[in-house]
């Protein structure tokens, strides 16, 4: 592995998903790449950065305790924003 993930890359990983699916994950890779250096690839570092966020804004809509639960996960795939 280069270090760097590509758009096809990632979408590679859900060779099934639906149309909506497909716009969902090219959104979300845009979003990692835009809070890196929006080089038009995902490094391990805008990957994991990504999903500190992630996990964060789930924790503060839920209860703050510094950690997702289960249920604040699925809330936060579940979340229609
Ligand atoms: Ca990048
Ligand atoms: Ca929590």
């Amino acid at each position: 592995m280069s270090g760097t993930i590509t758009i096809d890359e990632y979408l590679a990983d859900s060779p099934d998903a639906t149309d909506d699916e497909v716009r969902r994950m090219k959104n979300r890779f845009a979003v990692m790449d835009r809070r890196g250096d929006g080089n038009g690839v995902v490094s391990q570092a805008e990957f994991i950065n990504f999903g500190k966020f992630v996990i964060e804004i789930a924790d503060q809509n839920g209860d703050h305790d510094g950690r997702m639960s289960r249920e604040e996960f699925v809330d936060s795939v579940t979340a229609t924003k």
